[in-house]
C-alpha cells in the first residue's frame, strides 16, 4: 500500500486547532509535514488544558500527530533565512496567523510566490475581505458569526454554540480540501496559489440547510419545525429548533429507559415517511398505518408532539441500546445518544483505527481520533505528536541538506533557542 499525498512536502506554520485539524490529515495522507514553532514555547496548545504536569497538553497532541517539529525564530535573521530556505523546498505553506502577521515577519505573499513560484500557500483567517477582515477569531466566535449559534438551542432560550468544533476543525477540513485542489490544479498549471478558508464562510457553509429555511420563510412557515404543530407563528429569522430534525423527516431525542440518573439515556428517533407502518408496529399503535390523521407526512406534522409522546412511550421501556437494535431490524433510523466515555470504550472505533492508542515519552500513552477518511490505497500509521524542536537537526540536515558546521552555526546564532536555553 502507498501514501496518497507521498512527495507532499508541507510547513505547517499553525497554532491552536484550525490550522492544525488540516496538517494533522494532510500528514494521515502521507504528507511530510514540517512544523515551524516558536522556540521554548512552540504552539501555544502544548501547555494549555495541561492534565499531566510538564507534558504537552492533550489539546496538543490530539492536534499535531504525524508531524515533524523544528524550533525556529521567525524574526530572528538566522531563523528568515532557514526559512526561506524552507519555503523554496516545499509543496504548501500552511498558516492560521491573525490577519496581518505574515506581512509583519516579512513573509506577504508575493515574497513567498517569489522564492518559491510553485508553493501553494493556505490560509485559515477568522473573515474574508470586508469590515471583520482584520479580526481574531476563535472557535465560538465562528459559530456565532456563521450563523450556527442563532439556529442551535431552544426556541424559548439563549443562542446556543455545540460541542463540535465546526469553526476551528470544520474550517481546517475546508481548507485541507482547498489546498489538494490547488495541488492538483498545480499539475497542469504549473503554479502555485493562495487558498483562504474563512471560518465565518466554513460554518455558514455547514448551516446551508439554515440558510435555505430562511429562504423558505419567505414562502411560509417552516411545517416541520415542532413549533409549526404548537400553533407559534415565526418571526421573520429562522428559530432555534431544538433537536427537530433538519431535513423533512420530523426527529426527537427521546428518553430512554434509565433516563432518571444517566444524562445519556436517550435516543435520537426518525419518523422516516418510507416506514411510518414500521414506526406503528413497533411502538404499538398498528392503527395509526392507515388512520387518515396520521398517515402521510402531512397529517402527522400537526400531531408530532402526540406522535413523539407515544414513541417515547415505548423508547422508555427499553434501553437506547436495545431500542436501536429492535429500530434497525424495523429499518427505523435511530441514533443512540453516545457519551465520549461510551465512544472511549468503543472497541469497533479502535478496529477501524478511528481510534488510536499512542505512546508518548512525555505523557505515556494517550488515546487520540485517527484519520476519519479511510482511503483503500493510503497506509499511514496514526503516531505521536512531537515534542517541540524534536527534529530540528533532522530538518536542517536532511530536508535542507546542511553540513554539521552551518547546522552548528544557526544553533549558536540562537535561532533555534537552544543557545538560550542553554543560558537558561
Ligand atoms: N518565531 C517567532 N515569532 C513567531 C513564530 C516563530 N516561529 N511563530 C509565531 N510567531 C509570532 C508571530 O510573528 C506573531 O507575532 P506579532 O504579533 O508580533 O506579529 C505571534 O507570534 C502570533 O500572533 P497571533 O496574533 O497569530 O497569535 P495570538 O495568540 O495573538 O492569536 C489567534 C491567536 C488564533 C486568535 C489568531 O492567530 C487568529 O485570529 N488566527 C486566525 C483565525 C484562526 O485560525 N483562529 C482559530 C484558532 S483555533 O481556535
Amino acid at each position: 500500500m502507498g501514501k496518497a499525498l507521498d512527495g507532499v512536502r508541507v510547513l505547517d506554520f499553525t497554532h491552536v486547532q484550525s490550522g492544525p485539524s488540516c496538517t494533522q490529515l494532510l500528514a494521515w495522507f502521507g504528507a511530510d509535514v514540517i512544523k515551524v514553532e516558536r522556540p521554548g514555547i512552540g504552539d501555544i496548545t502544548r501547555s494549555q488544558l495541561r492534565d499531566v504536569p510538564n507534558a504537552d497538553s492533550l489539546y496538543f497532541t490530539m492536534m499535531n500527530g504525524n508531524k515533524r517539529s523544528i524550533a525556529l525564530d521567525t524574526k530572528h535573521a538566522e531563523g528568515k533565512r532557514v526559512l526561506e530556505d524552507l519555503i523554496r523546498v516545499c509543496d504548501v505553506l500552511v498558516e492560521n496567523f491573525a490577519p496581518g502577521v505574515l506581512d509583519r515577519m516579512g513573509f506577504p505573499w508575493e515574497r513567498i510566490e517569489a522564492l518559491n513560484p510553485k508553493i501553494v500557500v493556505a490560509s485559515v483567517k477568522g473573515f474574508g475581505p470586508g469590515p471583520f477582515e482584520d479580526c481574531k477569531v476563535y472557535e465560538n466566535v465562528a459559530q456565532c458569526t456563521g450563523g450556527a449559534a442563532s439556529t442551535t438551542g431552544f426556541r424559548d432560550g439563549i443562542p446556543l454554540v455545540t460541542g463540535a468544533g465546526i469553526g476551528d476543525s470544520g474550517t481546517g477540513i475546508h481548507l485541507a480540501m482547498g489546498i489538494l485542489a490547488a495541488l492538483f490544479q498545480r499539475t497542469h498549471s504549473g503554479r502555485g496559489q493562495k487558498v483562504l478558508a474563512p471560518m465565518q464562510d466554513a460554518v455558514l457553509n455547514l448551516c446551508r440547510v439554515k440558510m435555505r429555511d430562511q429562504q423558505r420563510l419567505a414562502h411560509g412557515p417552516l411545517t416541520e419545525y415542532s413549533q409549526y404543530g404548537e400553533g407559534i407563528p415565526f418571526g421573520d429569522a429562522v428559530p432555534r429548533a431544538a433537536n427537530d430534525s433538519g431535513g423533512g423527516q420530523p426527529g426527537r431525542i427521546l428518553k430512554s429507559k434509565g433516563w432518571e440518573s444517566d444524562p445519556n439515556a436517550y435516543i435520537y428517533f426518525i419518523t422516516q415517511a418510507q416506514v411510518w407502518p414500521n414506526v406503528c408496529t413497533v411502538i404499538g399503535r398498528p392503527e395509526w398505518a392507515g388512520h387518515p390523521d396520521y398517515a402521510t407526512p402531512a397529517a402527522r406534522l400537526p400531531r408530532l408532539n402526540e406522535i413523539f409522546g407515544a414513541i417515547e412511550d415505548w423508547t422508555m421501556t427499553r434501553t437506547k441500546f436495545e431500542a436501536m437494535e429492535i429500530l434497525n431490524r424495523y429499518d427505523i433510523p435511530c441514533g443512540p445518544i453516545l457519551s465520549m466515555k461510551e465512544l472511549l470504550d468503543d472497541e469497533a472505533l479502535y478496529a477501524s483505527r478511528t481510534l488510536v492508542r499512542v505512546e508518548h515519552p512525555v505523557r505515556g500513552s494517550y488515546v487520540t481520533v485517527g484519520n476519519p477518511v479511510k482511503l483503500s490505497d493510503n497506509d499511514v500509521a496514526v503516531e505521536r505528536a512531537p515534542l517541540l524542536g524534536e527534529h530540528t537537526d533532522e530538518i536542517l540536515s536532511q530536508v535542507l541538506g546542511f553540513s554539521a558546521a552551518r547546522v552548528a552555526a544557526i544553533k549558536a546564532s540562537g535561532a533555534t533557542g537552544e543557545q538560550q536555553l542553554a543560558a537558561e
